[in-house]
């Protein structure tokens, strides 16, 4: 499953190009995934299409050979990185078609964790559906998670774990800024492919989010409540 160097991939019709982007993902032919992805863009697709379509329906099957041991970390790390050069391409045009700011989100992936890519996604489709966005990285401890709170001044928090051992540590986030009684400076938002929604909600987050587009419905629904719940000013 590679791409022949000889392979035209503008001489494919669409789902024979997603396919064939699909096997490079699966390859981690990080240049052949962009050149797709401006391929697809070109032919008028829009960037959510392309990223959901070739980007995140490709992942899927490499998510589904690792788990069952066809694929190894060496090669889902090659994948990730093909993944991120389309990502690359397509962050500008999700961020293009918010107009005013909606709000702030402060993301980052918790302690002892180090996958990225959804978190990134997230961050992405936030940003393009109007939010500014400060993606703090992987392996955030709660101290780091606080300074960065004090720092940026966000209204929304989001947690990404992707490790049912990392998970817990949203907990302690959490936790953290009841202690310092900030928990209900922010809305708190979790996501990640081992949670759910009991879950967000026996760590006290204000909600689980599935993917990243109810990622983007949640935290417009959420900061417009908070607005409309505030007391107004004198
Ligand atoms: Co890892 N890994 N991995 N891995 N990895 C999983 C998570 C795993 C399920 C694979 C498996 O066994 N089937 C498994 C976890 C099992 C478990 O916990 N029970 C696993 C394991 C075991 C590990 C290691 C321990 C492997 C090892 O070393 N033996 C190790 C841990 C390293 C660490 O973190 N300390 C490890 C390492 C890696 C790589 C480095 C090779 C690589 C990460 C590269 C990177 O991220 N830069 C990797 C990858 C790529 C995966 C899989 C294959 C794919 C994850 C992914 O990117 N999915 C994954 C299998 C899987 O999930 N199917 C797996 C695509 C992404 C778009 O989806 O991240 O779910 P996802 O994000 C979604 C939603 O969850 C949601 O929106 C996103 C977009 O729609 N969302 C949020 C996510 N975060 C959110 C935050 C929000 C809101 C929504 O905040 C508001």
């Amino acid at each position: 499953m590679s791409t022949a160097d000889d392979l035209d991939l503008s001489s494919l019709a669409d789902d024979e190009l997603v396919e064939q982007m699909h096997d490079d993902l699966y390859d981690g032919l990080a240049d052949e995934v962009a050149e797709g992805v401006n391929i697809l863009l070109s032919r008028g697709w829009s960037p959510n299409g392309v990223l959901n379509k070739a980007l995140v329906d490709g992942m899927s099957i490499v998510g589904v050979d690792f788990r069952d041991g066809i694929l190894f970390v060496p090669e889902v790390l090659m994948s990730a990185k093909a993944m991120k050069a389309g990502m690359a391409i397509l962050r500008p045009l999700l961020a293009e078609t918010g107009v005013a700011r909606i709000g702030k989100v402060l993301i980052g992936t918790v302690k002892g964790d180090i996958h990225d890519i959804g978190k990134n996604l997230v961050a992405m489709m936030l940003e393009g559906g109007g939010f500014e966005v400060v993606d703090i990285g992987i392996n955030v401890s709660a101290d780091d998670f606080m300074k960065a709170l004090d720092e940026h001044r966000p209204d929304i928090l989001g947690m990404s774990a992707l490790l049912t051992t990392t998970m817990p540590y949203m907990k302690v986030v959490i936790d953290t800024l009841k202690q310092k009684g900030r928990r209900d400076d922010y809305i708190v938002l979790v996501g990640g492919a081992p949670l759910n929604e009991a879950f967000a909600e026996s760590v006290g987050a204000d909600a689980y989010c599935r993917d990243a587009a109810v990622a983007v419905e949640t935290a417009k629904a959420m900061i417009s409540a908070r607005r409309q719940h505030a007391v107004p000013a004198g």
